[in-house]
């Protein structure tokens, strides 16, 4: 995981509560030993750990001068850029495969992957005929501004075009990296529980749209539609949602009347 969002070990600010009792805040250390508050603070760590968020909020002030340079570029050529996020296997892929087939002769479209690993994505993208480029982050968990500027620099994009960055999955640190993207469009698919929005707050935070996938295995599942939407919009009761199926083809056309909305803005 990566040191420069805060995933990395040192665990500050965890709390450790059982199930029925009040929280008591408590933080851990390397060694997964709890500490109070009270025993942790003024013994020799606070330098450290402020040192370290120094170092973070630089990185964090770095990315969004990035970002700003970045969204010139794109609002330079009439871009409309969105930064898809959401944890591993939502269906981000499919729901951009079957995208760019319904726009295929509308809107010029170009992709940027974000992987640790592997052209896979790319490859499935390419066979759609728009041009792509695959970020491989090794070890990182997240894309940054610096890597979308590289990308952007590989993909020449054409004016007036949809730029889908898929970032990523990973549903908590992209929350908090800015790539001078139009809006967050985060993706929860329906196997995954509604309860998401509740547990990873700052991703539904983060995003303009939120797109419920796999809404063709609903009548298999336990899954409620209206209480995700109802956790959400406690999390950002600004967000707006499409419920769609990217195999079955329910919910595109919403989907797509969204896109054309963004795009003639
Ligand atoms: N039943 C059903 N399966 C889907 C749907 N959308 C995607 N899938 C399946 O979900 C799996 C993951 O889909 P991907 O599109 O690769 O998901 P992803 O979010 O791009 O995954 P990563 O890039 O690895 O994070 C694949 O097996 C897809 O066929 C859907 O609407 N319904
Ligand atoms: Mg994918």
């Amino acid at each position: 995981m990566c040191d420069d969002c805060g995933c990395g070990p040192g665990a500050e600010g965890v709390t450790i509560t059982r199930a029925g009792q009040k929280r008591r805040a408590a933080t851990m250390d390397r060694a997964g030993h709890a500490h109070d508050h009270a025993v942790a603070a003024g013994v020799g760590h606070e330098p450290v750990q402020g040192r370290r968020l120094e170092v973070a909020r630089e990185v964090l002030a770095g990315n969004n001068e990035q970002a700003a340079h970045n969204r010139e570029h794109l609002q330079a050529r009439r871009v409309v850029a969105l930064n898809l996020v959401s944890s591993p296997g939502s269906g981000k892929t499919t729901i951009l495969e079957q995208t760019i087939r319904r726009l295929a002769g509308v809107r010029p479209v170009a992709v940027i992957e974000g992987d640790q690993q592997t052209l896979l994505d790319a490859e499935r993208i390419e066979k759609t005929g728009v041009p792509v480029v695959q970020i491989n982050t090794g070890a990182g968990c997240h894309l940054d501004a610096a890597m979308v500027h590289r990308a952007l620099h590989e993909l020449k994009l054409r004016e007036d075009s949809l730029l889908f960055i898929e970032n990523v999955g990973n549903l908590v640190c992209p929350a908090m990296f800015d790539l001078g993207e139009t809006a967050k469009v985060v993706i929860i698919s329906v196997t995954e529980g509604e309860d998401k929005p509740l547990k990873y707050p700052a991703m539904f935070a983060a995003a303009r749209w939120c797109l419920i996938n796999k809404i063709d295995l609903l009548p298999h599942l336990d899954f409620d539609l209206e209480k995700c939407r109802e956790y959400a919009l406690r999390v950002n009761p600004e967000l707006q949602f499409v419920a769609l199926s990217a195999r079955s083809g329910e919910g595109m056309e919403e989907w797509l009347a969204v896109l054309e909305d963004l795009a003639a803005k």
